[in-house]
């Protein structure tokens, strides 16, 4: 046997059901041990007073994505990755965008194109299906799902995105059919049209009225649409970015009574709300994403799912726009109206260490349920598993150091996102990632990055454990 590549010596591997002290051994890699004590190895790490836990997998991330007429994305596919490694992330899922009157295909040709060579960790690539044509359903989508693209976002909402009824249901026959895992973002399109054109109309039109334009109820009744469509066609779904209790317990409806319904939710729905997109001037159009961030009610519903399993996933919605800028926030038409405020706030890096303090150092979730909802739950929901998503023998070598007692206030500084700010500024943790390693390479240490851009692959998938 040859030597080991690397030896990660006296930490606490934790796993989605174990905590234990073990040292982790590296060769070509991938873990090939992980034992009370393991043989001498070209490169040791001391990880004595830390966890070792797999690498963050963010499974919902917008990276150079087409974002509308003078709009333009804050991170490329080298900033995108570098930020989530320094954020402890060992591999992230974008979405190749299909825009209306285009071939999906060749949005996924180019959007590849885009990210070869530039990724500091490894990349798997999402599809968003926004012109369900018979060409598209017949041909391209399901040529893409066996190329190992086995997971698509749809959207209820947004003029350019938007399905109706009878699109949401020939896209998910074709899931169903191919064994796709559907990812929607439910919030209905004419109610939110409707509340715009009427807040439009009262002049309320500051960032603050984004909120106010799409309540809760507006996000309950497209996710119990989209529930019953996917009973309809038998397919199963996962509901993304869920906001609050309203949605929430849609969903909650559906487990109990067997559906297949998965959801996930993200930071800013534990740590955010709709006050946050009240500051002067601008300032709240910072924070404008949707579904919008909603009340202190909310956010313990938020905790509430978490704790009790109703959601499977805790995904950043990274989706990152500067604000002094204007091809970002500040685009001329958004001080006319906040219809017009690029959708969206960077989170890449500060997912992990958010939930972390918030969830375990806080005593609301257990490491291992961290461990499950950031990373493993990721690798099996979008067909990675059991490539990625844990620590053992046969896993890509994908390891995060954490220090569970560093103490950390977040600043834009110090991120390395393409973003000009943070939601989270000022915002102070417990629990830190001190070092990502991405298959046997040490990518970040410290919040410095060390790794090689082109060092991360974008990788196909299985088809879904869940679907
Ligand atoms: N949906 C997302 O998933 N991300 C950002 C904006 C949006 O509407
Ligand atoms: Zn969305
Ligand atoms: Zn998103």
């Amino acid at each position: 046997m040859t030597k080991l590549d690397l030896a990660i010596r006296g930490g606490t591997v934790v796993t989605a059901s174990d905590t234990f002290r073990a040292d982790v051994g590296v060769r070509d890699g991938r873990i090939v041990a992980v034992a009370a004590e393991i043989e001498g190895a070209t490169r040791e790490i001391d990880a004595s007073g830390l966890l070792v836990l797999p690498g963050g997998i963010d499974s919902h991330v917008h990276i150079a994505q087409p974002s509308g007429p003078d709009v333009v994305m804050a991170d490329d596919f080298a900033s995108a990755t570098a930020a989530a490694a320094a954020g402890g992330n060992t591999c992230i899922m974008p979405f190749a965008l299909q825009q209306r009157g285009t071939s999906l295909r060749r949005c996924v040709e180019d959007y590849v194109r885009q990210a070869e060579g530039e990724c500091h960790i490894d990349v798997s690539i999402h599809l968003i299906i926004s012109d369900p044509t018979p060409e598209v359903l017949g041909q391209e989508l399901p040529a893409l799902l066996k190329a190992g693209y086995t997971s698509f976002k749809v959207f209820m909402t947004y003029d350019d995105l938007v399905l109706n009824d009878r699109q949401l249901l020939e896209v998910f026959e074709v899931a169903r059919r191919e064994r796709a895992l559907v990812m929607v973002h439910a919030e209905g399109y004419d109610a939110i049209k409707y509340m715009t054109d009427r807040l439009e109309r009262a002049g309320q039109t500051s960032p603050f009225f984004h909120a106010t334009s799409r309540p809760e109820l507006v996000e309950r009744e497209a996710a119990h649409r989209a529930i019953s469509h996917a009973e309809l066609i038998d397919v199963p779904i996962m509901i993304v970015h869920v906001s609050g209790r309203e949605a929430m317990e849609q969903i909650r409806w559906a487990q109990r009574r067997g559906l297949k319904v998965y959801a996930e939710t993200c930071p800013q729905y534990l740590t955010l709300t709709a006050d946050d997109l009240q500051g002067l001037n601008m300032e709240g159009a910072k924070y404008v994403c949707s579904p919008p961030p909603r009340d202190a009610a909310s956010q313990a519903a938020i905790w509430e799912g978490l704790q009790q399993g109703v959601f499977q996933t805790f995904s950043s919605d990274h989706c990152p726009f500067r604000y002094e800028s204007s091809e970002g926030k500040l685009t001329p038409k958004a001080r006319t109206s906040f219809r017009w405020v690029p959708n969206g706030i960077p989170g890449i890096e500060t997912r992990l260490p958010i939930l972390f303090s918030e969830g375990v150092s806080a005593g609301r979730i257990s490491l291992n349920r961290f461990v499950e909802l950031t990373s493993t739950n990721h690798a099996k929901m979008y067909g990675l598993y059991p490539r990625k998503g844990s620590i053992g023998v046969g896993f890509d070598a994908d390891i995060t150091l954490w220090d569970p007692h560093r103490r950390e206030t977040i600043r834009q500084e110090n991120l390395h996102h393409g973003s000009d700010y943070t939601p989270w500024e000022g915002f102070e943790v417990t629990g830190w990632p001190v070092m990502t390693i991405a298959r046997g390479e040490i990518v970040a240490r410290d919040g410095m990055i060390v790794g090689n851009k082109g060092a991360g692959r974008i990788l196909e998938r299985d088809i879904s454990a869940y679907a």
